[in-house]
Parts: C-alpha cells; sequence; structure tokens
C-alpha cells in the first residue's frame, strides 16, 4: 500500500506521526514555499518541522526549529545589530541551514539535500520538497508606508498576520516544476491525503505547481483531505487570519469548498474529513465523513488517517 500525503509544517508533521504507523510505504509530500535565505543560509521551516518532528528532535511545545536550543550566535548576532530581529535561528537549527546551504551550493537538489539530512534523522517516511526550484509566499500588505509585497515569514512572523493584506502570491510556482518523484509517486499511489495543514499558506503553495495539480487531478487514487479548523476556528495557528484575506469563512466545509471536486468542479477531493463537531458539512461532489479530528497522540491520529482512507474506500 503507497500513501502520499501533503503537508506543511507541524500540522502536517503530526499527522504523519499517525500515517507512519499503518503497515504502508508513505511519501510526503512537503511546502517549500515558507522558506527563506537569512545570513546566507536556506531556511526550510516546514520541512524541517516534519524532519525534526519524525526524527525525535523537534520542540514539541514551540512547533518549530529543535528541543533543548540554544541561541548563542542569534544573541551574538544582535550584539552587531545584525539579527533580523523577528526571526531568531538557534544554534543546533543553524547546523542544519549550514548542511543544507553547502549542499545547495555544490550544486545538489533540496530533494537530495532533504535525502541526505534525513539520512540522521530517519524520519521513516520518504520526504519530498514538492519541488527543487525555488517558490516563495510572498504577501501583499499596506499601511503608513503604504503597499508593498514582504516576505511570508515577514508577515508571519514579524506582523503575526495583523496587518492589512491584500493576497498571497507563491513566487516561481507556476513556473515551478514538481521535485524529483513527486509526480510519479501521486501517479502510483493506492490514496493520496491533504493533512490538516494550513490551507491557504500550506497546501495552496503545493496545488500552484501546475503538474501537481495536474497529477492529482488525473491520478486514478482517490484523494480525501482533512480538515485543519474544527469547530470554527483553526487547532493553532493562523489558518482563521489567513482564510479571511481570501473571505473563505473559517468552517471545515468553506476549506473543503475551497479544495473543491475533483469530479465536478476542477477541484482536488473526492472525500473530506471533518470532525464530529463539524458533522452535517456538505460539499457539492465530494463525499464527506465526520470523526475525532484531534491529533492528541500518535495511536488517535492514526485512528483518523485510517478513518479518512476508509471515507474513500481504501483499507490499511
Ligand atoms: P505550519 O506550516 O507549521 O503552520 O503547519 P501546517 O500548515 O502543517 O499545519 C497547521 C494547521 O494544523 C493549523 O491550521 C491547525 O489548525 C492544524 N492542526 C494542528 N493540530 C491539529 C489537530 O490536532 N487537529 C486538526 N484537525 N488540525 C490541527
Ligand atoms: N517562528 C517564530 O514565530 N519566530 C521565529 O523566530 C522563528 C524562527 C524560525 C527558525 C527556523 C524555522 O524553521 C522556523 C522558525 N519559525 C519561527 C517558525 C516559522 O516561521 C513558521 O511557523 C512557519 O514557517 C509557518 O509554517
Ligand atoms: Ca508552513
Amino acid at each position: 500500500m503507497r500513501i502520499v500525503v501533503l503537508v506543511g509544517g507541524i500540522g502536517g508533521a503530526r499527522f504523519l506521526m499517525g500515517a507512519r504507523r499503518l503497515p504502508a510505504e508513505v511519501t510526503a509530500i512537503v511546502n517549500t514555499a515558507d522558506d527563506l535565505t537569512l545570513h546566507g543560509l536556506r531556511v526550510c521551516p516546514d520541512l524541517d518541522s516534519v524532519m525534526y518532528t519524525l526524527g525525535g528532535g523537534a520542540d514539541a511545545e514551540r512547533g518549530w526549529g529543535r528541543a533543548e536550543e540554544t541561541w548563542t550566535v542569534s544573541t551574538e548576532l544582535a550584539a552587531y545589530g545584525g539579527e533580523a530581529p523577528w526571526f531568531s535561528l538557534g544554534d543546533k537549527d543553524i547546523a542544519t541551514h549550514l548542511m543544507r546551504t553547502r549542499m545547495l551550493d555544490a550544486g545538489y537538489g533540496l530533494s537530495a539535500v532533504t535525502e541526505a539530512l534525513c539520512d540522521r534523522w530517519k524520519p521513516g517516511v520518504r520526504m519530498l520538497p514538492m519541488s527543487d526550484d525555488r517558490v516563495e509566499t510572498h504577501v501583499v500588505v499596506s499601511d503608513e508606508d503604504g503597499q508593498r509585497a514582504v516576505h511570508f515569514q515577514e508577515w508571519w512572523v514579524r506582523h503575526r498576520g495583523d496587518i492589512d493584506t491584500h493576497r498571497f502570491i507563491f513566487t516561481g510556482a507556476a513556473q515551478a516544476k514538481p521535485g524529483p518523484g513527486v509526480v510519479e509517486a501521486i501517479l502510483a499511489a493506492d490514496a493520496v491525503v491533504v493533512a490538516p495543514s494550513n490551507p491557504v499558506v500550506s497546501i495552496a503553495p503545493i496545488l500552484a505547481v501546475p503538474r501537481i495539480k495536474e497529477a492529482l487531478t488525473t491520478t486514478s487514487a482517490p484523494v480525501v483531505g482533512v480538515s485543519p479548523i474544527i469547530g470554527g476556528a483553526p487547532v493553532r495557528g493562523m489558518a482563521d487570519r489567513c482564510l479571511a484575506v481570501l473571505d473563505t469563512p473559517v468552517t471545515a466545509e468553506a476549506v473543503g469548498a475551497m479544495f473543491g471536486s475533483r469530479s465536478e468542479s476542477g477541484g482536488i477531493l473526492d472525500g473530506w474529513l471533518v470532525d464530529e463537531t463539524d458533522a452535517g458539512a456538505s460539499v457539492d461532489g465530494v463525499t464527506v465523513g465526520a470523526a475525532p479530528l484531534w491529533m492528541t497522540d500518535p495511536e488517535a491520529t492514526e485512528a483518523m488517517v485510517r478513518r479518512a482512507l476508509e471515507l474513500v474506500g481504501v483499507d490499511a
């Protein structure tokens, strides 16, 4: 059994903690549009959240970066006035970015670099960046300085999304090729699952790579999504602020409709799993089911993955 899971960072990582318990080969296609270059280092927050979480090295409380982290480099940079004061890299984390940047500079693709980093972390799933090409989410905002585009991390971390926001742009996505193995994995899958990741800034950038979207619409595997919205709110993070930018209601039903029906509306879904609280939700052309969607531990999450697969007739 081959399962492909589309994921962002921490929500995606938690979901994979359950998915990897199934007797299946799991391939994660990971968002790379949060990535940035800082102090000359290439930083890939969603890839690292997944790799550290599945590898047992993540700071579970913070949701990003390493456990038992120290901040010496960051403090020293600040003493020079050279720190982006709203975005700090931990010392242990910096080693990852040094290794990644060194390999990228030597000419390896991000997928090859990720595979090499995973030799250490052994995440137990195959981790594929959505693309080896550079794709970055930029956000068009306005304030007293006028209208401009800022990097996603500046919008998310510095402004906490609390700024007049017009739209998200997935710079480079339209020209980006899927990463090596991505299309092949989708076409060879027995099921494709959209994790309960942020639909606007984690899943949408993956879908913005044209040949990934095309593979999702043409694969013979069913595609089932799991809602990150429970009872009208995201479980954590700022998906509500992101959805507001698109004028999309913060409901499981509206997010399902946003992804849309594969058979009827040029969307990607055959099935959509919502929390029991949201039972009764309906999405045109999509089979909607309800189950407990709180990822309290890997066992509960495994049960949730199984329910998602059952919804589209796949028995794991
Ligand atoms: P990020 O890239 O680190 O922001 O993480 P993701 O995009 O992968 O996931 C963020 C989303 O995970 C948020 O919108 C949350 O609502 C969702 N999420 C986190 N924990 C849970 C949970 O226990 N259940 C469900 N259904 N969604 C969750
Ligand atoms: N989030 C913060 O809120 N503040 C930070 O200083 C910060 C640093 C950081 C460094 C490396 C990394 O991989 C992630 C980091 N994050 C930080 C999290 C990240 O910006 C976002 O949560 C994600 O990109 C949203 O998925
Ligand atoms: Ca993310």
